[in-house]
């Protein structure tokens, strides 16, 4: 039962938890019955002046707050960042000063386009935004899982954002961008092309949170003491590697768990296998940014890591799940114009206009002004100002002071500090008043074409892959056909991959560039997902698949050397009751089959009884099981009593290198063979 405990004087109210109190309204009054409303006899009309039941429904009426306008579905989990290199001679700011120092975060992951109640593996952007509470007041770093944006001017985000979501008339398509009115914006936003060369790729269909990377997107400052300034691109690099499914399996996880990706981040915190990602920055200066063949001030762009390596300055650890969902994840509120003393915006369009967008979206969400008084949202370090008032004031000052300058001494409140305040860099600023785009963002091809030669062929088939799904779901040819005319401006393949997947035979002409592309950038492994997976199955979860009668002692090697690993052994069995192993043991079920599709695992292992074999070889959601593992190129580990259930989905006779034979003596050699996540060989061959 939960409670409400008051402060003393002006403090925010503590919810505490206690079985042995008594339920009070809102208003304090003991409650007597909660199961019954005030009526005029026990079958008689329900009487207005029953305060306890209207409280209760009223404030029942009032439970929900407007969702946020994108990054709706959100997943929210504590943290710290610990610095491991102080970077004093770049950066003033206090949370970069100290090594060993850890300062408190929250972070929170989301997908962009579906509304809260949608699903997680909506082929999207992730977001994945940072506040750390420094001790010189709240920074927020709020990014995405993708270095790059769609538009360049904060003035069309308002445009794409209606582009992506339900059309206006009929409500739907929801949370995804397979759909006419996003093609066809983007193939008339010739700056979104290099973005969507990302979104097409498996990095919009992440494994989990866990395995992502995480980037600031813009090119912000770090100014120093001395006041010197120098640009910095912020990164999250996963300590976990990175990890995404493929389309077909991204489908089925959203039936079999919509919840997939903020069940894994809850379960992964608390089992205490605490994810890590490593804080990088590309450091540069004006000399760079002007020999740069982009403009660094283009969200479309993104600065390889070859021309400005990631030096790593800290780690972030996430280390508590929340206590209440909406307090925390629903109530916090980012906002990118909250940066600290040594750190500094740019002139980015795209962010200037973030930087107004944030705080007045708060505003409206959490009802005004005041929700900075929210503990989430609250500055862990002193706070002293003389803003007063408004919806739901918590923390109000005493005294007679609110104005400043004031003459009353020391009861005359705080007083600005030129030495310990924020400054903005002061950057040298002119030129005439006009709306229009810089020149020097012009080029949208090149890095698309950077991107795509950067892939591995199985990359380059997925991305090729994304675009004739996304496009087949235009109805209208002249979308479809407008958008591979960009297509023929990044790369010949892609374009006649899509064109193929379309069945287009008639190419039409490329688009006509705003300036004419580089054809000459050479390719970047960073942008790779395969290239940067891990060396591990740590993290990662083996679907188990026993019936009764199975190999005790296999399976108990089997759990040992998973679980040795670092990974997770999830039971699948033909009940929820579990089965019986060879010894007589009961092993319960995490899984009934039908509720354990493969989708949800990394890897997975049959061990069947003979007989059970025998009878699951012809069982519908076995099938499915094995066949989708073996289709989304799994490793598979099985036995000989799993090989009647293999042949029915065509995984056998001719076992592949992915499928392995399981040995109790040597379970170690599926598990280092499970490091390699994906099996990719069998999926070239079943593309023919
Ligand atoms: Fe945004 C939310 C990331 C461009 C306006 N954005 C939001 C969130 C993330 C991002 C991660 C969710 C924060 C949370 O978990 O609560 N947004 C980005 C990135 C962008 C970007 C990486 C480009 C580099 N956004 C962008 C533009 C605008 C906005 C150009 C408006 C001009 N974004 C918003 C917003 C949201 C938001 C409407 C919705 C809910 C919220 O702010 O708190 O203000």
């Amino acid at each position: 039962m939960k409670e409400l405990e008051l402060g003393d004087g002006g403090e925010p109210r503590q919810q505490t938890t206690s079985r042995d109190r008594t339920m009070t309204t809102a208003q304090g009054g003991p409650i007597a019955d909660d199961q019954n409303s005030l009526k005029a006899g026990a079958r008689g009309p329900v009487l207005l002046e029953d305060h306890v039941m209207r409280e209760k429904i009223f404030h029942f009426d009032h439970e929900r707050i407007p969702e946020r306008v994108v990054h709706a579905r959100g997943y929210g989990v504590h943290g710290h960042f610990e610095l491991t290199k102080a970077i004093p001679e770049l950066s003033c700011a206090d949370i970069f000063q100290r090594e060993g120092e850890k300062t408190p975060t929250f972070t929170r992951f989301s997908t962009v386009a579906g509304n809260k109640g949608s699903f997680d593996l909506a082929r999207d952007v992730r977001g994945f935004a940072t506040k750390f509470y420094t001790q010189e007041g709240n920074w927020d770093l709020v990014g995405n899982n993708i270095p790059v944006f769609f538009i360049q001017d904060a003035i069309k985000f308002p445009d794409l954002v209606h582009s992506v979501k339900e059309a206006p008339d009929r409500g739907f398509p929801q949370a995804q961008s397979a759909h006419d009115n996003f093609w066809d914006f983007i193939s008339l936003s010739p700056e979104a092309v290099h973005m969507t060369m990302w979104q097409m790729s498996d990095r919009a269909i992440p494994r989990s949170f866990r395995f992502m990377e995480g980037f600031g997107v813009h090119t912000f400052r770090l100014v120093n003491a001395d006041g010197q300034s120098h640009y910095v691109k912020f990164h999250w690099k996963p300590r976990q590697g990175l990890q995404s499914v493929v389309w077909n399996e991204a489908v089925k996880i959203n039936g079999a768990d919509p919840d997939f990706h903020r069940r894994d981040m809850w379960d992964a915190i608390d089992a205490g296998d605490f994810p890590q990602w490593d804080l990088g920055i590309q450091v540069f200066d004006d000399d760079f940014a002007d020999s740069f063949e982009f403009d660094i001030l283009d969200a479309t762009k993104i600065i390889p890591e070859e021309q400005v390596p990631v030096q790593i300055i800290g780690t972030l650890t996430l280390d508590a799940n929340v206590d209440n969902f909406f307090a925390e994840t629903e109530q916090v509120a980012f906002c990118t114009q909250n940066i600290v003393r040594g750190i500094d915006h740019t002139n980015d369009p795209l962010l200037q206009g973030r930087n107004f967008s944030y705080l007045d979206t708060q505003t409206k969400r959490l009802g005004g002004p005041n929700f900075t008084h929210i503990p989430i949202n609250a500055p862990k370090c002193p706070i002293h100002h003389f803003q007063q008032d408004g919806h739901m004031a918590m923390m109000n000052p005493k005294g007679r002071a609110n104005y400043e300058p004031n003459s009353w001494g020391e009861d005359g409140g705080p007083r600005e500090n030129p030495q310990l305040g924020f400054t903005s860099y002061p950057e040298q600023v002119e030129g005439r008043k006009q709306r229009t785009r810089s020149e020097t963002f012009a080029d949208h091809y090149s890095q698309a074409r950077q991107f795509w030669i950067s892939q591995t062929p199985v990359e380059q088939r997925h991305i090729a892959a994304g675009y004739t799904f996304e496009l087949s779901k235009c109805q209208h040819e002249k979308i479809r056909l407008r958008m591979l005319s960009h297509l023929m401006n990044v790369h010949d393949d892609l374009a006649h991959a899509v064109a193929k997947g379309l069945g287009v035979t008639d190419m039409p002409k490329p688009a006509k560039p705003a300036r004419e592309p580089i054809t000459d950038l050479p390719p970047s492994d960073a942008l790779s997902i395969l290239k940067n997976g891990p060396d591990s199955f740590a993290g990662r979860k083996l679907g188990l698949y026993l019936s009764d009668g199975a190999d005790a002692a296999l399976v108990s090697a089997i759990e040992k050397a998973f679980k040795a690993e670092g990974a997770m052994v999830a039971i699948v069995a033909p009940h929820i009751q579990g089965v019986t192993l060879s010894d007589g043991t009961r092993k319960p079920a995490d899984e009934k089959i039908d509720g354990g599709p493969s989708v949800l695992f990394d890897a997975v292992a049959i061990v069947l009884s003979e007989d059970e074999g025998r009878k699951l070889a012809g069982d519908k959601p076995s099938q499915d099981f094995a066949s989708d593992a073996f289709a989304h190129a799994k490793f598979i580990g099985w036995t000989d009593a799993a090989a009647p259930l293999l042949k029915a989905v065509g995984a056998l006779p001719d076992a592949d290198d992915g499928m392995l034979k399981l040995d109790a003596d040597d379970i170690d050699s599926f598990v280092r063979t499970c490091r390699g996540l994906r099996f990719w060989e069998r999926e070239d061959r079943l593309a023919g």
